[in-house]
């Protein structure tokens, strides 16, 4: 290895010297500062005569002393930025999720949470962290700054509890009214005909109603036989109506049930129209319940929620809550959406993985991203 010293005014000029004299594959090895006025650095910098035992790129980073320039300042945040990517890296590796990636670098990286008072910081970052959107958890800490006395807010537990209100109380809460009709409607596998099942077993057994069902499921082979299944476990009527006119028959038929419960096909929702189809044998007098998973991303939950809209849907059921790590990002689309929420699943079992929601209940678990350490069944 070749060692030079070189006196210089700035960093600039000391780096087109040394990639001058000694190549561009040069390390710098130390930086120190010898006069403020006139400004001169000295720098020790290195040429490796054999490229196959270079020493890895870290270490070509310069050594540095932090208080002589703001370049050794920056140099030693982005080797630190680089040292935290490489261990996020290494934690990933195996499931290298790039948007979870994402997801931590963004939290790291952002500078919004700088202009709160510490408590408040923490209480941003939590919720960046379980996924509410930036804008959101600015206006909500904003709200908290402004409206409520700094002894409320002077620790995290105190901000927290306040910012579990707000969102709380921004979510709509479920009316008590239900019609006698609910059809089950949704993407492709979230969960409608287990969930149906689930709360058949709930009519029936709990609140001792006369329930019988309907599927206008007749796409697939399966997909009848998956309800008949439920139906003869909990001694129900089943009737199988793929169209419009058979749909009213069934309903007919069904003039002495105090619930009619209706799955539907699971097909693509970007098919317009089957969307249609679906939404004309539903006809009006049925309630609609809309079912998302907080387990899919943001953009597929809003886009599914908007197709949907030609259903004028009810109410929303928030499916395999159990398999989901975060729930931030379900906040920002209730909100936008303004529907409530009538139940949480979690689980497989049927007929006992399914919840009563409340808006109480939604927002801890939007905030504290816990499901586990809640006693959620209402
Ligand atoms: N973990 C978990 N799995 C669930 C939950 N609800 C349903 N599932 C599972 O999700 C899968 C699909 O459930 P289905 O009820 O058949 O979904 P679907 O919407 O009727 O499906 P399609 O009719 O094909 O559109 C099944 O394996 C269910 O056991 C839940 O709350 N948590
Ligand atoms: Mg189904």
């Amino acid at each position: 290895m070749q060692i030079k010293r070189y006196e210089a005014i700035n960093m600039q000029e000391a780096t087109n010297r040394i990639k001058k004299d000694l190549g561009p594959d040069a390390i710098i090895l130390s930086m120190k500062k010898i006069s403020e006025r006139p400004p001169l650095i000295e720098i020790l910098a290195a040429r490796d005569e054999k490229p196959e035992c270079r020493p890895s790129p870290h270490k070509q980073l310069p050594k540095v002393d932090q208080q002589s320039d703001p370049i050794s300042c920056v140099a030693k945040e982005l080797h630190e930025l680089k040292s935290s990517v490489e261990a996020l890296k290494q934690k990933f590796s195996y499931q290298c999720d790039i948007s979870e990636l994402k997801e931590t670098m963004n939290v790291l990286l952002d500078n919004n949470s700088a202009r709160y008072p510490e408590h408040l910081r923490d209480v941003y970052m939590r919720m960046i962290a379980n996924g509410i959107s930036r804008f959101k958890a600015t206006s909500l800490v904003e709200t908290i700054k402004k409206n409520y006395p700094y002894e409320d807010t002077a620790t995290y537990e105190k901000g927290a509890v306040i910012a579990e209100q707000l969102i709380a109380r921004s979510l709509k809460k479920d009316s008590p009214k239900e019609k006698r009709i609910k059809a089950f409607i949704g993407p492709t596998g979230v969960g409608k005909t287990t969930t149906l099942a689930k709360l058949a077993a709930h009519y029936c057994i709990e609140k001792k109603m006369k329930v019988g069902m309907i599927t206008t499921d007749t796409y697939r082979i399966a997909a009848a036989e998956q309800l008949k299944v439920y139906a003869r476990i909990m001694g129900l009527p089943i009737e199988i109506a793929s169209e419009k006119d058979m749909f009213l028959r069934s309903v007919a038929s069904f003039a002495d049930k105090d619930m009619i419960l209706v799955d539907t096909p699971g097909r693509n929702h970007n098919d317009d129209q089957c969307l249609r189809e679906l939404k004309n044998i539903l006809e009006s007098g049925v309630e609609n319940i809309l079912l998302l998973s907080p387990t899919t991303s943001r953009e597929y939950l809003l886009d599914t929620a908007n197709r949907f809209k030609i259903f004028n849907y009810d109410r929303i059921i928030l499916t395999k809550v159990d398999e989901c790590g975060h729930f931030g990002s379900m906040y920002d689309i209730l909100d936008e959406l303004g529907k409530p929420v009538s139940h949480l699943t979690t689980g497989q079992n049927v007929p006992k993985d399914i919840e009563k929601a409340s808006p109480e209940r939604l927002a801890k678990l939007i905030l504290e991203n816990r499901l586990n350490s809640y006693q959620l069944r209402g």
